[in-house]
C-alpha cells in the first residue's frame, strides 16, 4: 500500500513490511507510529532527569511555564548537559569497542588468542613506528605485545596526548590545545562529562559543549581509530573486494547465519567457523547446500570489507531479515541490536544468540564469547545454527530477490594503492577541478524519515556534482544496495568525476567500512591537509549523516566538526530548546574550530549546502 511505500525506497522493505502485516508482526515502523506524538520536551532537549529534585522540564513558551529547573538550570544548561551526555555514551560505545580490540591483540600476542593471528604485519610495523616501539629483530608477537600495551594505555591514561591524535595537522592540534580540548585519556574525557553534568557542577553551556568536543575527539582520534587500526592488524587491512548487498543474499537452500552488531572479534570467528569441514558435512547431512553467513549493520561492514561476506541490509532491515523465515541464527554482540528481536525470533525457528557479557536481550540464548576460546565457541554457535536448519518451515520462507553487486574495501591503504601509491593524483584532480571535493556520508537509519531516501539521494546528488563520496556504516549499505558502489556507477557522476573513476576503475562512492572506520576518513583528510600544508578546515570537504539516530552518531558528528569539517544532519538533534546552544553549534563554532553543523532533512538541499561549502573552500585555496 501507499503507506508502506512511504516508509522506504527499498523494494525489499516494501515486500517484507507487507509480509509482516500478513503475519501480524510489528516492526520499528509500527512502534514509531504508536509513539507519536513523540515527547515535545524531549525533542527540544529541555527535560532534565539528572537529579531527584526533578524531573524538570523547561517550558518552550515565552510567557507560560517554568524557565528554570529546581536547581535553577536554564534551558541552555539543560540542553548542553543532555547533548554532551549523548556524546559521552557514543564515545564510550566506540571506545569500548576499541578497548576490546586492544584486549584481543594483547591476548593474541601472549599466545592466548583462541584462533586469532596477526594478519597484517605491515600495519603492525607502521603502528609500532608511530608509537616508537622497536621492531629490529623482534617477532611480530613481541612487537604486538608492546603495541597492545601502548594502545590499551590510551584509554586509562590521565595526561595526553592520545598518540593517533597527532596524525591531525599541526594547525589542528594547536587549535585544540588553544581551546583546551586536546583530549587526555579516552576514559578520562568520558568520565569528566558524567562529572560535569552531575547536579551543581558545570553550568556554563559553552564550557559544557567544549568538554563534549574534547570527548568526541578522544573517540574519533582515539577509541575509534584504535578499533580500526587494531582490527586491521588482526584481521587484515581491507582491499577492494566484490560482494552482494540486500536481503536477497539469504539463500533458500542453505543454512543462513546473520552476524549483527559491531566488533569483528566475533564476526571474524563466525565466518571462520562456517568454513569448518565438520560443520559443512553436518549441514549437508541435514539437507542444506551450505552455510551462508551474511552481515547486518556495522559488523556486517567489517566482514564485507575483509572477506566479501554479503551484507543483508542496514539498521532498519534487522527485523525484516528475521521475517523472511529463512534465518537459522542471528548472532549479536553489541550496539544497534533491537531488543525487539527477542519477541520476533520467537515467532520463527530463528535462534537469537547474544554473546557479549555487556549485552543481554530478552528472548535471546546467551552463549558467552571469550577470546581465549574464540574459535571453539564460534564453532559451537555455528553448530547450533546448522542443527536448527531442520526446524525451518520452507512454506513460511519469503526471501526477496533483490541483491546488488558492490565493490567494497576502500581502506586508506587501498585508496592509496588505487591511486598508484601516493595521494598526488587525487590532489591533482582536486586542483584541476575534475573532482570538486570530498564528502563523507555516514550514519544510521531512522524511522522518522523514509528509509534510505536521504542516504541515496544525497550521495547521488553529490557525485552528480563531481564530489567524490567516501562512506561507512548504514549509508554505505544503502549505497551498495542501489549499485552506487560499482565502477559502472561512474556513469551517474558528473563529467570530471566520471573520467577519474573510469580511469582508476573505482566507484564514485567508496566504502571505507564500519562507523569506527570514520577514523579512516579522518586519516585521509589529515594526510591531504598535511600534504597541502593547510588545516583540515581549509579543505574542500564536507560531512553528512542524513538518517542518524544513535548517540554514537552524535559523538561522530562532534568529532568530525571538531576536526574542522562542516557537517549536515538530516534529522534534528534535541537542542532546539536552547537558542544559545543551537547558535553555538550552527554558527559560533565556526570561529572557534573552523566548522559548524547544519540541519537539513531534504537531501537535495543538504547536497547544495555541502557543495557550496566545498566551492567556498576551493575559492579560499585559490582553486
Ligand atoms: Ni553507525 Fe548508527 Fe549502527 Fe553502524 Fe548503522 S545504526 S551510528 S551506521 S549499524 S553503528
Amino acid at each position: 500500500s501507499d503507506k508502506i511505500l512511504k516508509k522506504s525506497i527499498d523494494p525489499t522493505v516494501h515486500q517484507m513490511l507487507a509480509r509482516a502485516q500478513e503475519l501480524g508482526l510489528e516492526t520499528a515502523w509500527d512502534r514509531y507510529e504508536a509513539m507519536l506524538p513523540e515527547c515535545g520536551f524531549g525533542e527540544l532537549g529541555v527535560c532534565c532527569r539528572n537529579c531527584n529534585m526533578g524531573p524538570c522540564r523547561i517550558s518552550p513558551f515565552e510567557d507560560a511555564g517554568p524557565k528554570r529547573g529546581v536547581c535553577g538550570a536554564t534551558a541552555d544548561i539543560i540542553v548542553a548537559r543532555n547533548l554532551i551526555r549523548m556524546i559521552a555514551a557514543g564515545a564510550a560505545a566506540h571506545s569500548d569497542h576499541g578497548r576490546d580490540l586492544a584486549h584481543t591483540l594483547l591476548m593474541t600476542a601472549e599466545g592466548k588468542g583462541g584462533g586469532y593471528e596477526i594478519r597484517d604485519e605491515q600495519k603492525l610495523q607502521t603502528l609500532a613506528a608511530e608509537y616508537n616501539i622497536s621492531t629490529e629483530g623482534r617477532s611480530k608477537e613481541e612487537i604486538a605485545l608492546d603495541l597492545a600495551g601502548a594502545v590499551y594505555a590510551e584509554f586509562g591514561k590521565q595526561e595526553g596526548p592520545i598518540r593517533f591524535s597527532r596524525r591531525a595537522p599541526r594547525k589542528r592540534v594547536d587549535l585544540w590545545q588553544k581551546l583546551g580540548i586536546d583530549p587526555r585519556g579516552v576514559d578520562r574525557e568520558i568520565v569528566e562529562i558524567m562529572h560535569r553534568t552531575h547536579i551543581g557542577v558545570d553550568n556554563d553551556p559553552v564550557n559544557l559543549i567544549l568538554q563534549g568536543l574534547r570527548a568526541s575527539i578522544a573517540d574519533g582520534w582515539g577509541g575509534s581509530m584504535i578499533a580500526t587500526e587494531i582490527s586491521d592488524v588482526l584481521f587484515g587491512t581491507p582491499k577492494p573486494t566484490r560482494s552482494l548487498a540486500n536481503l536477497g543474499v539469504l539463500k533458500a537452500d542453505e543454512v543462513n547465519i546473520i552476524v549483527h552488531g559491531h566488533e569483528p572479534t566475533l564476526s571474524e570467528m563466525i565466518v571462520a567457523a562456517s568454513r569448518d569441514a565438520e560443520l559443512l558435512a553436518l549441514a549437508a547431512k541435514l539437507g542444506a547446500k551450505g552455510i551462508n553467513v551474511v552481515g547486518l549493520c556495522c559488523t556486517g561492514n567489517e566482514v564485507l570489507m575483509r572477506h566479501g561476506i554479503p551484507i543483508a541490509g542496514n539498521f532498519l532491515q534487522q527485523e525484516l531479515a528475521v521475517i523472511t523465515g529463512a534465518v537459522e541464527a542471528i548472532i549479536v554482540d553489541v550496539q544497534c541490536i533491537m531488543p525487539a528481536l527477542g519477541n520476533l525470533t520467537g515467532c520463527f525457528h530463528t535462534k537469537f544468540i547474544s554473546t557479549s557479557p555487556k549485552a543481554k536481550f530478552p528472548g535471546a540464548i546467551h552463549i558467552e564469547f571469550h577470546e581465549d576460546q574464540a574459535y571453539d565457541i564460534a564453532k559451537e554457535i555455528v553448530r547450533g545454527a546448522v542443527e536448527n536448519y531442520r526446524w525451518r518451515k520452507p512454506g513460511q520462507v519469503v526471501i526477496p530477490d533483490e541483491k546488488v553487486e558492490c565493490l567494497v574495501g576502500f581502506s586508506t591503504e587501498a585508496i592509496l594503492a588505487a591511486l598508484g601509491g601516493s595521494l598526488e593524483p587525487l590532489l591533482e584532480q582536486i586542483k584541476s577541478g575534475a573532482i570538486k571535493g570530498l564528502a563523507g556520508v555516514v550514519g544510521c537509519n531512522n524511522p522518522k524519515v523514509q528509509h534510505d531516501f536521504g542516504h541515496v539521494n544525497l550521495v547521488k546528488e553529490l557525485i552528480r556534482n563531481n564530489v567524490l563520496v567516501v562512506t561507512t556504516g548504514c549509508n554505505a549499505i544503502a549505497c551498495a544496495k542501489v549499485g552506487l558502489m560499482l565502477p559502472e556507477a561512474a556513469a551517474q557522476a558528473g563529467d570530471g568525476l566520471k573520467v577519474v573513476c573510469q580511469s582508476l576503475g573505482i566507484p564514485p562512492v567508496l566504502h571505507m567500512g564500519s562507523c569506527v572506520d570514520i577514523s579512516r576518513i579522518l586519516t585521509v583528510c589529515a594526510a591531504v591537509a598535511s600534504a597541502l600544508g593547510v588545516d583540515i578546515s581549509d579543505l574542500p570537504v564536507a560531512g553528512a549523516a542524513p538518517e542518524w539516530m544513535s548517540e554514537k552518531a552524535v559523538s561522530i558528528g562532534s568529532y568530525v566538526v571538531s576536526s574542522g569539517i562542516f557537517t549536515v544532519l538530516g534529522t534534528v538533534p534535541p537542542v532546539l530548546g536552547s537558542t544559545a546552544v543551537t547558535e553555538l553549534l550552527t554558527t559560533g563554532a565556526k570561529e572557534a574550530i573552523g566548522a559548524t553543523f547544519a540541519v537539513e532533512p531534504d537531501p537535495f538541499q543538504a547536497a547544495q549546502l555541502m557543495i557550496s561549502h566545498i566551492e567556498d573552500k576551493r575559492a579560499a585555496l585559490g582553486l
